[in-house]
């Protein structure tokens, strides 16, 4: 095949990338390349229709389904690669990129025979954007639905190379499926392999054809790599954030908030929120971005974010009118929404998964669940399963989304005024808590555990740490990380507040939750505003300000007095101990559970197991720390741990958990 005749035809000039085709097609042995842009959408649609690839909803949606044992993205399958050993961290499985590079290869090798290599040129970023020059990749498919995923999530054209100098210019980002019916996976002979070489900007996806797996600009792209070259640029930050603004048509104020939970722990739903009723005419919510932030300081010294993607991947469970109306639009009729993994009717065409309606549709005929079996036929025992795999999603571009901010691609960004951090825990962690101290929040994100979700392989439910959200994307030492997050907050004129909020708190007895989420969230954000402007003062506790009942807007709110005292409150005795105990998983904590090898929790919940070979010791992250130290800052920031210590002293009961969490937090005393 003459590659060269296909690249001349598409227009596409740039040696370098040409070069990237010619190279890849040699290795995996396409029978056809095609370069694509987002023009080709409706052909593709079209052709992967007639394959019967994708089938029609009755909405003007497409459906697809992923091979039953691709659904999630595989952590242990998840490599970064570079060539200096002091790269290896705790999360990013650091093998050295030399062996990985070939080790793939070799995978990928004659592995797209008889398929077409689709090229798709992208741009993870607003046009124009400072940080556009981080932003640009070329991958390549060897799925069409992949490629038309691509088209939905990120900036696809080949403008979007035309002007590039360099050779590193552009991501490098190769994706093979592999057959995967033989891939061996979860098992100890699993071949997929997915690895990101970040100090040669190259990513290489085998063994799967499912999300972040093999959409390469948004996780592998977009928080992997943009991480890597954040840090290595000393430019940005690149986060698993989502980002709202709020304005408030009484005073015309806006603010913008941005946070990380874990996958799939409620940034879509956040970001995508509408006021409750009862407060709607004074505040608007407005959408910017459900996954991804690029953070960085701008010339006037704020911290400025934007979202690079160009669609939305949404977690489907539990999406209905009362929880979200905005993705119920951003995914109805004339979205030409793709929908995978849900249960599929081949009579109607509708589709549904578990929370889309109270009951799972009466008429069984015509049902399908993701699996493709007939819900009707299914054996008595499988009969209770859900029809949607909970991990399925729906993807849609941005302009769908019905509150997209007006200047959501803004090159310029906007300004953060809150970055939040959350996660599923059931007891450890009141509704919110607002964090002052700009170090004593990056502490805070920085020590994030949450309850694990299904998106990715085997974890679900497990207690985890996940540092600021990031664990699944980390691609560099945790020490460096948080050396180089202080570094970017430490320029930044005028700091953003932080807080931990946490919409999942249960009842211990009947484990319902206590605080009815979703669009209520915003109760929480608007109080944090109104602290942020000296609007309230909140009551202070050893971890942040608590709101007081009488500051929440609680307008239109049912709720059990109880439960709300109970959301409301932090038991110091107990609780701020275990969570505390929790935060010793940052490696280099004094009360590490992974050192001990026993969990320090009380939750029936259990802790990874231990890694005793990922040790990183509390000296070595405050060397860390120190070497990076940017000349010139020795004598800045160097307060004592936060004002942690000050505050122990002020609660007793908490002391000697407090003074733990100062002793861990010493690598940000340090700094
Ligand atoms: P990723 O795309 O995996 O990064 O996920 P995400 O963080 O964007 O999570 P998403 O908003 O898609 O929510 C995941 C699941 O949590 C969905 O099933 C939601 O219905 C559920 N969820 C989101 N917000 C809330 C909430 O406030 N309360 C409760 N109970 N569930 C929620
Ligand atoms: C996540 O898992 O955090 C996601 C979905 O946003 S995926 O693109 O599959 O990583
Ligand atoms: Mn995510």
């Amino acid at each position: 095949m003459d590659v060269d005749a296909v690249l001349d035809e598409a227009g596409v000039r740039n040696a370098h990338v040409r070069e990237y085709v010619r190279h890849w097609a040699h290795v995996t042995r396409p029978d056809r390349i095609e370069v694509v842009s987002a023009a080709d959408d409706a052909r593709l649609i079209r052709e992967s229709l007639a394959a019967g690839e994708i089938l029609p909803t009755s909405d003007g949606g497409y459906y697809a389904r992923s091979h039953r044992k691709d659904t999630a993205r595989s952590e242990e399958r998840t490599v970064v690669a570079t060539s200096d050993p002091a790269d290896k961290g705790v999360y990013n499985n650091w093998r050295p990129a030399a062996e990985m590079t070939a080790t793939v290869t070799g995978l990928m090798r004659g592995a797209s025979v008889g398929k077409t290599m689709y090229v798709v040129p992208y741009l993870m970023a607003p046009p124009g954007s400072p940080l556009a020059r981080y932003a640009v990749g070329v991958e390549l498919t060897d799925h069409r639905t992949v490629a038309l995923h691509m088209i939905r999530m990120a900036r696809v054209g080949i403008e979007h190379i035309d002007g590039l100098g360099e050779p590193a210019g552009f991501v490098r980002a190769v994706h093979v499926t592999g057959d995967l019916e033989n891939l061996g996976q979860g098992t100890a002979h699993d071949r997929r392999h997915f690895v990101t070489v970040a100090d040669e900007r190259t990513i290489l996806h085998y063994g799967s054809s499912y999300g972040g797996n093999a959409l390469l600009g948004k996780i592998a792209h977009g928080l992997r790599q943009a991480s890597y070259d954040g840090w290595a640029s000393g430019a940005f930050l690149a986060e698993q954030f989502m980002l709202l603004g709020i304005t408030d048509r009484q005073t015309g104020r806006k603010h913008h908030i941005c946070g990380g939970f874990p996958s799939a722990s409620g940034k879509t739903n956040l970001a995508m929120t509408l006021a409750p009723d009862a407060l709607g005419d004074r505040y608007h919510v407005e959408f910017y971005g459900d996954d991804i932030t690029w953070l960085w300081v701008g010339d006037d010294g704020r911290l400025y974010g934007m979202n690079p993607e160009f669609g939305v991947f949404g977690v489907a469970k539990d999406t209905n009118a009362a929880t979200n109306p905005t993705a119920l639009a951003a995914i109805g009729p004339g979205t030409e929404t793709l929908f995978t993994n849900v249960a599929y009717n081949t009579k109607t065409s509708e589709v549904w998964w578990e929370g889309k309606t109270e009951q799972p549709p009466a008429d069984l005929d015509g049902w399908l669940d993701w699996t493709g079996e007939p819900v009707a036929e299914r054996s008595p025992e499988r009969r209770g399963d859900p029809w949607a795999h909970p991990n399925s999603r729906f993807t849609t571009t941005l302009s769908n989304v019905p509150n997209l901010a007006a200047d959501y691609a803004a090159p310029s960004g906007v300004p953060i005024d809150a970055i939040i951090f959350g996660g599923r825990t059931r007891d450890r962690e009141p509704l919110i808590r607002a964090i002052t101290d700009v170090a004593e929040g990056v502490y805070d994100g920085l020590t994030l555990g949450a309850e694990a979700t299904f998106a990715a392989e085997g974890v679900d439910g497990m207690l985890r740490y996940d540092p600021m959200s990031m664990r699944p994307f980390m691609s560099y030492p945790e020490g460096r990380y948080a050396e180089h997050w202080l570094r970017i907050i430490g320029q930044v004129t005028e700091k953003p507040i932080f807080a931990h909020v946490n919409w999942f708190q249960r009842d211990p007895e009947d484990g319902r939750f206590l605080w009815p989420g979703y669009r209520d969230n915003l109760r929480a954000l608007l109080w944090l505003m109104r602290l942020r402007d000296g609007e309230v003062r909140g009551v202070p506790s050893p971890v942040g300000v608590l709101p007081a009942k009488s500051e929440l807007l609680l307008d239109g709110l049912r709720i059990d007095e109880a439960d709300l005292d109970r959301l409301l409150t932090i038991d110091l005795s107990a609780g701020v101990r275990r969570s505390i105990s929790a935060r010793g998983t940052w490696p280099g904590s004094k009360v590490c559970p992974r050192r001990s090898g026993r969990p320090t929790t009380a939750s029936p919940l259990t802790w990874k197991a231990a890694r005793p070979d990922r040790k990183v010791g509390h000296r070595r992250v405050a060397a860390e720390v120190a070497a990076r130290r940017p000349p010139g800052t020795e004598g800045r920031d160097r307060r004592q741990p936060s004002n942690l210590r000050e505050r122990a002293r002020r609660a007793p009961v908490a002391a000697s958990a407090v003074r733990s969490a100062s002793s861990s937090a010493g690598i940000l005393g340090r700094w």
